[in-house]
């Protein structure tokens, strides 16, 4: 395929530890399949994981850690730019334009926000303009395409409205980009309460499962999680949320449908079906474990940083050239 017909994806992860399998399923299983077909770049957004404080040390190591996930899950730097989104400082300047043209009315709307504040008398003034540094990271690049989980559409809508807005006030500027979201996964809950995504900041561990855990935790957490009463295996989101949490995870790693997986534990009980989808799990997680322990420790991941930033940066430089001309930015 000729490099102008294809579409341009961009998406991001926090380097905030414990990434677990929803932020896989949800996103980055996604991220594998786009670049083959497109001109994909995909951001550890380190600049977003100090909406809320972070030991310095740590956050270095978690930085590496998510670009080594990158490559263990199947990313290919041939085919894909992987950087570090504080590498280019495109991103803090186009996010300063946009926070200029959107407003505290909408920002206050987004649930994230609401929930993440939830209890504190003041909140830190990033954590509320998140969505903004988002919309940066998106409309920087381009962007047609970016793959998410669920709990993200709020903020590709109000991307695409900051978009609309600029286009219209300061002449075609960016690039309206549309959300792309797995059918099965989008949304996987918590294991120890359905009724809560999974999450990497939760307190309880056994409420995920990380991409790098044990095959013993993985057990623990799988056989722990919270079910109902019915004794009945059955996909039914709303009267059992935990049964179909289960059953959602177990047909996107086996690549199964949810009927077939009903049908072959009908008459079963649960103990049966977490026991498979523990093995399930530990032969996907597997692999990608072993991948990642090479190439953590590789001199190839820090090459492949340093080359994702410079080509990242040559297209966000076009496009804040593009910004500041719109809005009569600096004198050159
Ligand atoms: N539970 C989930 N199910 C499906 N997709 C999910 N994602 C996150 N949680 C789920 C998607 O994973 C991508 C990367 O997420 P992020 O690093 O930007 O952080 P987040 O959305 O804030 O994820 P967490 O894990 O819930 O972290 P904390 O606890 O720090 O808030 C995104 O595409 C997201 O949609």
């Amino acid at each position: 395929m000729a490099v102008k017909d294809m579409k341009r994806v961009f998406s991001g992860v926090q380097p905030t530890g414990n990434i677990h399998i929803g932020n896989y399923l949800g996103a980055m299983k996604q991220f594998i399949e786009l670049q083959n077909e497109n001109e994909c770049l995909y951001c550890i957004v380190d600049m977003h994981s100090i909406t809320l404080p972070q030991d310095p040390k740590q956050l270095r190591q978690h930085i590496l850690d998510v670009a080594a996930l990158y490559m263990a899950i199947g990313l290919d730097p041939k085919k894909s730019i992987i950087f570090v989104q504080s590498d280019v400082s495109g991103h803090a300047e186009l996010s300063w334009v946009l926070t200029c043209n959107s407003y505290t009315g909408e920002l206050s709307r987004m649930t994230q926000f609401k929930q993440k504040s939830k209890g504190r008398e003041s909140a830190p003034t990033g954590l509320f303009t998140y969505p903004v540094l988002m919309a940066a990271d998106i409309l920087l690049y381009d962007t047609d395409i970016v793959p998410v989980g669920n709990d993200q559409k709020q903020h590709i809508e109000l991307t695409r409205d900051i978009a609309i807005r600029i286009n219209n006030k300061y002449g075609k500027t960016f690039v309206v980009p549309d959300g792309k979201f797995v059918k099965s996964g989008a949304r996987i809950m918590a294991l120890d309460n359905p009724d809560a995504k999974m999450s990497k900041s939760a307190e309880n561990p056994h409420s995920r499962i990380s991409l790098l855990d044990e095959p013993s935790k993985i057990k623990k957490s799988i056989m722990k999680s919270t079910t109902d009463s019915e004794g009945v295996i059955r996909f039914d989101v709303e009267h059992k949320p935990g049964i179909s949490n289960l059953l959602s995870i177990y047909s996107v790693f086996a690549d199964e449908t949810v009927e077939a997986l009903e049908a072959r534990y009908e008459g079963r009980g649960y103990g049966d079906l977490k026991k498979d989808l523990v093995e399930v799990v530990i032969n996907n997680l597997t692999p990608i474990q072993e991948r990642f322990k090479e190439i953590r420790q590789s001199q190839e991941l820090l090459d492949v940083l340093q080359d994702g930033a410079e080509r990242a940066g040559v297209i966000a430089e076009a496009t804040m050239k593009r910004v500041k001309d719109r809005f009569g930015l600096g004198w050159k």
